[in-house]
């Protein structure tokens, strides 16, 4: 397979990007806030990241038969709980981190009690916009409680990467698949999810949306862990290499790159699989899922 085409993001994620770029900087100037508070949060919030997450939202609406304009405020949702995420991970009581996105990080540029207070107001607006969006009151409920429960299984994760309390009999590869099945996975198959139900799809179509987003989240994740393995600081816009620095539990690290490597592209044509069931409006996401399992930062 020639990846050299799959590294570089493809138009169409480049062109979603924007457009949830933009739908963040209106939607974030729409809300009432102290301005040194909307300052920090517009800071955590527009400010280039991949947008992974609201992207699968898009395109998976799109391949239940819907559009990308009514997936755009559960896009945006959960583009604000991953930004909180991202904020309180990088705080000095967490993972201590001083880049993000190629910028310092929030405290580093606010103080910490600004970044700690910023990512608070991040998750309560998420679920404003879910109820502000235009979704039936079926839908909002759904969304809500698919969202909750992501947020939820990320903080479970985080605290076993962190904190640990995993039971003593798991083994490494099962202590790592719920690290990260919680950690990362839960929102990324959270997004796919509110895609499908922001679409309105069929019974058939969510199982398939519901699949890929499994294997989507478990794929991100590994491809993430050799990105930091691997991945150059200057080009990803974070800190690479601190994972296995900090003892982190981590696919290169438990199973060997080679094997995190065969394991992504296993993942990958598994998900390809499970989308083509989705016919000819499933294209976007599965070029999508292309690009994820080769992408570099
Ligand atoms: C209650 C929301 C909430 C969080 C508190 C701190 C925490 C609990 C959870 C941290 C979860 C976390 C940081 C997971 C890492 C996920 C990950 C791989 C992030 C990088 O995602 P990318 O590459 O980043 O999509 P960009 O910057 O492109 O969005």
């Amino acid at each position: 397979m020639n990846t050299s085409s799959t590294q570089t993001p493809p138009t169409f994620l480049l062109e979603a990007a924007l457009r949830i770029e933009e739908s963040l900087d209106t939607w974030l100037g729409e809300v009432d806030l102290p301005s040194h508070l909307y300052d920090a949060a517009h800071y955590a919030v527009v400010n280039g990241g991949k947008r992974v997450r609201p992207a699968l939202t898009l395109f998976c609406a799109e391949a239940a038969g819907g559009t990308m304009e009514q997936a755009m405020s559960a896009a945006i949702a959960v583009e604000c709980i991953h930004c909180f995420s991202l904020v309180h991970d990088d705080l000095p009581a967490i993972d201590d981190d001083a880049l993000r996105r190629g910028k310092p990080t929030l405290h580093i540029h606010a103080g910490e009690a600004m970044a700690v207070l910023a990512g608070d107001l991040l998750l309560p607006l998420a679920f404003t916009q879910i109820y502000e969006g235009t979704y039936s009151p079926e839908q909002q409920v759904e969304l809500m409680k698919e969202l909750a429960l992501a947020t939820r299984d990320m903080v479970i994760g985080q605290v076993y990467d962190t904190l640990g309390g995993l039971d003593s009999s798991l083994s490494p590869t099962e202590c790592l698949e719920l690290i990260h099945k919680n950690k990362t996975g839960s929102l990324i198959q959270c997004a796919c999810v509110m895609g499908g139900i922001c679409g309105n799809a069929t019974a058939k179509q969510q199982n398939a949306i519901t699949e890929f987003g499994e294997i989507a989240g478990l794929m991100f994740q590994i491809v993430d862990d050799l990105i930091d393995y691997q991945g150059d600081t200057a080009h990803v816009g974070k800190t690479t290499g601190k994972d296995a620095g900090a003892g982190k539990t981590t696919y290169p690290g438990t199973i060997g790159v080679e094997a995190s490597k065969a394991a992504v592209f296993e993942l990958q044509t598994r998900a390809d699989a499970i989308l083509q069931s989705l016919g000819e409006q499933g294209e976007t996401l599965r070029s999508f899922n292309l690009w994820m399992a080769h992408r570099t930062r």
